[in-house]
């Protein structure tokens, strides 16, 4: 096995598609999808709410300002955004006992204890950040909106997190097509504080990275049906591990009701199912256990095809590229 030169100095690719190095290429690494914004769909609950975009505009660009090594921005919220943060926590917090998995009632335990979560207040990208750091060695990013499949993937891989700053509009509550930090807060930091969990989520970024477009659309579907709308069982009662569930009063009811069709998940099968990103979904993929469904992902990601192979050095913040050819 040889190092392999896959880029020129300019780090554009001469062998497949580009991919970040070190942590701090992580800058390159937002480019949005801009799907639900409320600028540009009619749909968005905040479309005709000339105050709502402005806002929105204003945590944006802080995000678009940042740059990796920053202290994360500070949002003073308004009085109206906390008051939507309390009613979206105390309802998902009322839901939680009987509907999200053990590894998500830990980690919004401590959460709760060492980081001030609570209905009254958003808690702060840098404190949750900072209890991460300690926790599990993740951090968080400031991000502007959905990031593509290939960026956010590859933030991954660095123990790296993108989060939205914004929050969603005051009207809907209990459910949002698109991530806000009632979504990142509630739904992913409290996954990423459970050490086997947060191992899980690096390896699937290392994965990701230089694999072709296909592979992406495939791992993205599959981490969409697990990592943000997975069920699992636990004590034989059907559970919730997914984020996008865990930070919507309205689909983690719902996705535990018995009326939405239930699958087995099968990585091969769920990969090209198609999904749904604006209402609830059609199908959700079960596990019989959590540790299940992260060694099916796992194994899935780790048959796809690369020239080269990929270890991370948490020393340098760095990954090392082998060729394996
Ligand atoms: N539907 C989720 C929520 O309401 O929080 C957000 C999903 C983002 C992929
Ligand atoms: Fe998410």
């Amino acid at each position: 096995v040889k190092s392999l030169q896959l880029f020129n100095e300019n780090g554009e690719d001469v062998d497949g598609p580009w991919f970040p190095k070190v942590i701090a290429d992580l800058d390159k690494c937002h480019h949005l999808v801009t799907k639900f914004e409320p600028e540009l769909d009619a749909d968005h609950p905040g479309f005709s709410d000339k105050v709502y975009r402005a806002r929105r505009k204003k945590i944006a660009d802080a995000a678009f300002e940042y740059r990796h090594g920053q202290p994360l921005p500070v949002i003073e919220y308004t009085e109206e955004e906390t008051e939507t943060w309390g009613i979206v926590y105390n309802s998902l917090t009322s839901l939680y006992q009987t509907h999200s998995c053990k590894e998500h009632i830990e980690g919004l335990k401590l959460l709760e204890k060492h980081c001030g979560y609570s209905a009254d207040e958003v808690p702060q990208l840098e404190a949750v950040s900072n209890f991460l750091k300690e926790r599990t060695g993740w951090q968080l990013r400031p991000v502007a909106g959905l990031v593509s499949a290939r960026d956010f993937l590859a933030s991954l891989a660095f123990r790296v997190f993108q989060c939205t700053q914004y929050l969603r509009h005051g009207s809907k509550p209990h459910h949002s097509p698109e991530p806000d930090c009632c979504h990142e807060l509630l739904g992913h930091v409290p996954m990423l504080s459970d050490p086997s969990f947060a191992q899980f989520s690096q390896e699937i970024g290392l994965l990701s990275l230089g694999a072709s477009d296909e592979d992406i659309e495939k791992l993205a579907t599959c981490y969409w049906f697990t990592v943000e709308f997975g069920l699992c069982r636990q004590d034989n009662k059907l559970k919730a591990y997914g984020a996008g569930l865990l930070s919507s009063y309205g689909e983690l009811e719902y996705a535990l009701s018995g009326k939405p069709e239930i699958k087995n998940f099968e990585p091969e099968v769920t990969a090209v199912e198609p999904y749904d990103d604006v209402n609830y979904q059609d199908v959700y993929f079960v596990s019989d256990t959590f540790d299940k469904a992260k060694e099916q992902l796992r194994s899935y990601a780790s048959r796809i095809q690369r020239p080269f192979e990929v270890t991370y050095d948490p020393y340098t913040q760095s990954v090392e590229v082998l060729d394996s050819r």
